[in-house]
Formats: C-alpha cells, structure tokens, sequence
C-alpha cells in the first residue's frame, strides 16, 4: 500500500479575512458563518474596532476567519487605527473574503479595498455582495457586472448574512480555495478572544445601540474586574467616554439610560457564559482619549 506522505491529506484549512466597507455585514456574516454571535454588530459604521477571530468547523475542513474593521478614509487617530488593523489582517491570510453591500455601495472605502487586493495578487479573493434581501435583481446583476471587472475574483456570490440566503454555498466555495493543511484549533473552538473581550465589547454593542451622534464613537469599554463565584460571576465594567457632556448621556435621566444597556448586556452576557452574571457599569471621563495613542492602547486600540 502507498502510504501518503502528507498526514492532512484531504483536509483543508486556512484563515480568511473578512475585509469591507464600513457597516456592510461582515461581523453579520461571521456570525451567521460560526453559528454564534462573537462579534458585536450595529446599525452604525465602525461598530467592530479589533481583529475578531471566529473559527468554522467541518468534517474535512477548518476556517479560521479574521473579522476586520471597516476600512475608510478618515483623519482620525482612532478611525486610522482602526484601518490599519484591518489592512494588517489582510496581510496575513490565504484568502480574502471581500463583503460589499449590494443595497447601498460606498465607492470611496471600496476603492481602497481594491487597492489592497491589488498588492495582494497571489491570494484567492472571493465578493459577497450582501443585503440582497434589500434589493432588486437587475441592479445586482448589474453590480456583478461592475465587480467582476474591478478584481479577478475567485468568484462573485450574492448573499443575505441576515436571512442566509447563498452563505452555505460561500462557505463551500471559501472551503475550496483553502489549502491542504492541518486543523488550527480544537475542534469546539469557536474564537480566540478572551471571554472577558467579547463581555467589554457587549457592553459596547448596547451603546452602539441605544446611543447616537458622537457618544458610541467617543466610548470604550474596559472590564475592571471578573470573579467568578459558585454560581454567579461578578464583572465590573467602565465605560470610558471624552467629555462631561458623553457621561451625562449614558448615564441618562435618574441613570435610566447605564440601566438599560446594563441590562441589555447582562442578558447576552448570561447566555455567552451559560450562567448567571452580575453586572456593574461605571462611566469614567478620559478627555478626548480617541485622538491620543496612548490613551487608545490604555483602552485596547
Ligand atoms: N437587510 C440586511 N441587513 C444586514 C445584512 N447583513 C447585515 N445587515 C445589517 O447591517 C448592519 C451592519 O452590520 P454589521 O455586521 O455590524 O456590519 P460590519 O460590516 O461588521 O460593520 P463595521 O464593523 O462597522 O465595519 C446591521 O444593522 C446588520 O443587521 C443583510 O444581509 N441584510
Ligand atoms: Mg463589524
């Protein structure tokens, strides 16, 4: 009998950078793909600040997936930082999954997308034109169109996140560009981020969601502390913010706003850790701290 030389033989595994705009779908979509929620999502652009690792598993395959922050034009230290996290994980995969929203295109930030898939020739790419669900026919048709003449894309797939609509069938084509290799990660491993990561960035989701303007933009959040006891776990949370003014808001009359996103976070929290949590929110001022790098790696960025 031959015996093969390479013990992986018929399983194939990478990592995968889910790359975009701002506010396309790609957390949306890395969850769908997992089939668990590891990374936060809004309605808001610049929702996701950090390289998110989401791992998918099959039979014969391992996808170990990089969600990325949306990549746009801005002179702002934090927005800057942002972006270039995002550059840097496309750096660093064998595939690159680009996710543009079919509903509403944003040529500007899709424009330095391509750029960057133009350095990046020898990796396989594959578009998702998301949000079909929110559009006609013949203007994806037409988008396809565009698409395929911009980049040499392994292959073009219109796509829901939210429904699900065509992400089985992504995921088989990702699977296909991946190469022969070993898995990565324990088979039930879902993510590398630390428990107390994915809790800081829930708290930060509920801001997302139930503040506006400037506030969810000028806020990070930090967890002080995490006991865990018999059937309880303790966490104490801050949430940093730039201004007086930022503070007043989210903690909102008689404190009802820090309530509600408290509460709103200690329910995703339970469900994250399979048990019952504690939960205590403080807001600190920490001035202006999304334009001073020092003060952005203090906070995580
Ligand atoms: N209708 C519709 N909405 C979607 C779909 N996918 C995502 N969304 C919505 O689009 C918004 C942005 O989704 P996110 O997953 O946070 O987008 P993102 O690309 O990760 O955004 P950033 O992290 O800010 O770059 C959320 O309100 C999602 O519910 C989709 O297929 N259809
Ligand atoms: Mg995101």
């Amino acid at each position: 009998m031959n015996q093969s030389s390479n013990p992986f033989e018929g399983f194939q595994s990478g990592f995968a950078a889910i790359a975009g705009a701002p506010n396309v779908g790609k957390s949306t979509l890395l969850n769908r793909m997992i089939g668990e929620k590891i990374s936060i999502t809004s309605s808001k652009p610049q929702t996701t600040r950090n390289r998110i690792m989401g791992i998918a598993h099959g039979e014969d395959y391992q996808i170990v997936f990089l969600d990325t922050p949306g990549v746009h034009r801005s002179n702002k230290p934090l927005n800057r930082k942002i972006v270039e996290v995002a550059l840097a994980a496309i750096d660093e995969v064998d595939l690159i999954l680009v996710v543009v929203d079919a509903s509403n295109p944003d040529p500007q930030s899709e424009a330095l997308i391509v750029e960057k898939l133009q350095q990046r020739k020898n990796t396989p790419a594959l578009l998702a034109l998301n949000k079909i669900d929110l559009i006609e026919k013949p203007r994806l048709l037409h988008q396809i169109d565009t698409w395929s003449k911009a980049h040499p894309f392994a292959e073009i797939f219109p796509i829901s996140a939210l429904d699900g609509t065509q992400v089985p069938e992504l995921l088989a084509a990702m699977r296909n560009l991946l190469p022969e290799g070993p898995p990565y990660f324990p088979e039930d491993a879902l993510t590398d981020m630390p428990e107390r990561f994915i809790v800081a960035e829930i708290v930060r989701e509920k801001i997302f969601e139930q503040t506006g303007q400037e506030v969810p933009y000028g806020t990070a959040v930090t967890i002080e502390s995490f006991e865990e006891s018999d059937d309880l776990i303790h966490i104490h949370a801050a949430v940093h913010v730039e201004r007086d003014s930022q503070k007043g808001i989210i903690i909102g009359k008689q404190g009802q706003m820090l309530k509600t996103i408290g509460t709103e976070a200690r329910t995703d929290i339970e469900h994250l850790l399979g048990t019952k949590v504690f939960l205590k929110l403080f807001v600190r001022v920490e001035k202006n701290w999304s334009r001073n790098p020092r003060a952005m790696r203090k906070l995580g960025y």
